[in-house]
């Protein structure tokens, strides 16, 4: 009886609410990305010599290894695997803290934002809450393989305890599988909230990726240029929103490259998108940084003449 219940009911829904909405509630430009690639290629972070350290963090099994694998793809123009990846959803595949530098065309110099990738969050192992704010403040020395039993302590030899301004990081990406984010466990939504608490307490910016839109709609899967048509990947975003904080406008559809050998420009579309958002974040934010130490600095000054 249920069994015929379930399909009527999906028939109901998509008749009073089809998958695809009449207009795209976001714009984007599609397939032509010569400018906007254009403008990642020539971007200068504010301060000579700094670089833009961007942190993924995110359910294990989400994306993030390939997320990174498809910026590099997409800048150097083939296929890349830097960053390994595992088709295990449950245990983290990626064990190590490790930052991930793109070189440019030139093959001399590397593009001036670097990633950094991390062990997924799970519900019992998994990267420790301690250890991703270990990572934001840049106390954190790359290949350290992470403990699932405590958190790198100040007498670790990956302990870097006088981090640069390089080493600290300035934007947190949240990655996030939009096949599974509905069924994402209260334990991990805290762990996230926890994270972030941290991020907002040092003034850094976060945005969110959801991963594998492919695979969870199949509108999008059969053309990815709805996807800002589609009706329930807003839904879970908007859920989403409202259950970890991030605002809609600091969330970012993504298909990453996962099977493809080839270039798309669709994907590259999204991926740029995402990229170029959290390039103007990182930029923000030394700017902010910029200002404000500028400001104690005058501060400081003047309480010295005042006194
Ligand atoms: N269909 C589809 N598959 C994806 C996408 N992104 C990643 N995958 C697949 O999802 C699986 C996990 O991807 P990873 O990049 O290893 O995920 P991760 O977050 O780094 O995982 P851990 O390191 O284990 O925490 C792999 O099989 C990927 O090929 C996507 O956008 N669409
Ligand atoms: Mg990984």
């Amino acid at each position: 009886m249920l069994m015929c219940y379930f399909p009527v009911m999906g028939a109901v829904k998509s008749i009073f609410y089809p998958p695809l909405l009449s207009e795209p509630w976001r714009t984007i430009h599609w397939g032509d990305n010569q400018s906007a690639l254009q403008h990642v290629k020539d971007y200068k972070p504010p301060t000579e010599g700094q670089h833009i350290r961007i942190l993924l963090y995110g359910p294990a099994g989400a994306g993030k290894s390939s997320f990174i694998n498809s910026v590099e793809s997409l800048l150097r123009k083939r296929m890349y695997r830097q960053a390994l990846v595992d088709s295990n959803f449950y245990k983290s595949f990626t064990k190590e803290y490790r930052t991930y530098k793109i070189p440019k065309e030139d093959g001399q110099t590397f593009y001036p934002f670097v990633f950094n990738d991390m062990m997924g969050l799970e519900i019992r192992d998994g990267v420790l809450v301690d250890d991703v704010k270990l990572t934001l403040r840049g106390h954190m020395k790359d290949s350290y393989e992470f403990n699932l039993k405590s958190k790198l302590s100040v007498d670790d030899a990956f302990y870097n305890m006088i981090p640069s301004t390089n080493d600290k990081v300035q934007v947190l990406v949240l990655v996030i599988d939009a096949n599974t984010v509905s069924m994402m466990s209260n334990e991990i939504v805290q762990k996230i909230r926890d994270i972030r608490r941290e991020a907002r307490d040092l003034g850094i910016p976060q945005v969110a990726i959801f991963t594998k839109i492919d695979e969870a709609f199949p509108e999008i899967k059969k053309n990815l240029k709805d996807v800002y048509k589609a009706r329930y990947l807003k839904e879970k975003m908007e859920q989403f929103s409202a259950d970890v904080g991030i605002p809609m406008n600091c969330i970012f559809p993504v298909k990453n490259y996962h099977e493809e050998i080839t270039l798309n420009s669709l994907v590259d579309s999204l991926i740029l998108s995402a990229l170029t958002e959290i390039i103007h974040c990182g930029d923000d934010y030394i700017n902010l940084k910029k200002s404000n130490d500028r400001l104690t600095h005058f501060n400081k000054g003047q309480t010295g003449c005042m006194s």
